[in-house]
């Protein structure tokens, strides 16, 4: 046998193998209700269809968990939201040279035929990894942080935490940030920034103090209906944590506060998005409603959302 041929056998074990080893890692469920994940706590879910298919990115509260000190990532998916797989921890802390701790809300977006997930890391830094797959392995082939506010406060802001990445017209943005929401435009290899970092301006919520009205507490999520562009985001913390929206023709903004997505949610955080699945629109959340939940051991759920013939979201109201 010649040595090509033999690398080509080779390759196709490893393959095998890997393939194997993902799928011992992968776990059925049936959606059963919120919250959607039972066997384990999951946060700040960030959900995208790929080839026709759901995937849910999520962050990963510990059982025991006191605080944010998460470890690890995890994608879920499904083709019918019924049937759904936990397809595992698809990327964590041990995976990347540079950070030691608090591997928070993530996302994930496809271009160049390859899958790009974006990571905050000790409330600094945010990451990039690369992947063939949707469900990884993701490789942080970067081996620095994308994004590090080190020395650079002013204009990368205090808390560079939850980005989310939207693809429009061939162009990529990355918003994130706490308190400071900011959009930066991406490279076409997704992995360098394309322009200054600026601050993402929302019209309507100048006088509003956390906790009321539209105020920007985190979680940044921008999609697309029609010809306008929708930023869902957390207006803070506390009893009335909720996901509220405001509008814009322009990625880069300004946008206008709307309103309400959602009544208030149980847990002290709010984090979502919202995804265009099948037809119908959903938007994806987390409580602390899970057996043993807290503020720091959080679940997802989901649920059909609407829009007006202005296009307007017409509030969910799941406390009724
Ligand atoms: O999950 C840790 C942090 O809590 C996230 O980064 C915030 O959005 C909030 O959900």
């Amino acid at each position: 046998m010649n040595k090509s041929v033999l690398r080509i056998i080779v390759c196709f074990i490893l393959l095998f193998i890997s393939d194997f080893v993902q799928a011992q890692n992968e776990i059925a469920f049936k959606n059963e209700g919120n919250p959607l994940v039972k066997h384990m706590y999951t946060a700040d879910p960030s959900a995208h269809v790929f080839n026709g298919r759901l995937y849910v990115y999520t962050s990963h509260d510990e059982d025991d968990a006191t605080y944010f000190d998460m470890l690890d990532w995890h994608v879920f998916s499904t083709e019918n939201l019924e049937d759904w797989t936990d397809h595992g921890a698809i990327f964590s802390l041990e995976d990347i040279q540079w950070a030691n701790k608090w591997a928070w809300a993530p996302d994930c977006v496809a271009r160049n035929g390859k899958y790009y997930f974006y990571y905050p890391v000790e409330r600094a830094k945010i990451g990039v990894a690369v992947s063939d797959s949707p469900v990884g392995p993701f490789v942080d082939t970067l081996g620095k942080p994308l994004i590090d506010n080190t020395g650079q406060i002013e204009k990368i802001g205090k808390e560079p935490i939850d980005p989310s990445v939207l693809i429009d017209n061939d162009h990529a943005y990355m918003y994130f940030g706490c308190r400071e929401p900011k959009v930066v435009k991406l490279s076409d290899d997704m992995m360098h920034l394309n322009s200054e970092v600026e601050n993402l301006k929302i019209n309507g919520i100048e006088e509003d103090k956390e906790h009321f009205g539209g105020f920007y507490g985190e979680a940044p999520w921008v999609f697309k209906r029609k010809d306008t562009f929708y930023l869902l985001y957390s207006n803070g913390w506390g009893k009335t944590s909720t996901l509220v929206y405001a509008t814009s023709k322009n990625p880069m903004g300004p946008f206008d506060f709307q309103g309400e997505v959602m009544d208030v949610v149980s847990s002290w955080t709010s984090h979502g998005s919202i995804v265009k699945f099948k037809d119908k629109w959903y938007v994806f959340y987390h409580n602390r409603d899970l057996e043993g939940g807290s503020n720091y051991r959080r679940s997802i759920c989901f649920d059909e959302i609407t829009f007006d013939k202005n296009g307007n979201i017409n509030k969910l109201m799941r406390n009724k």
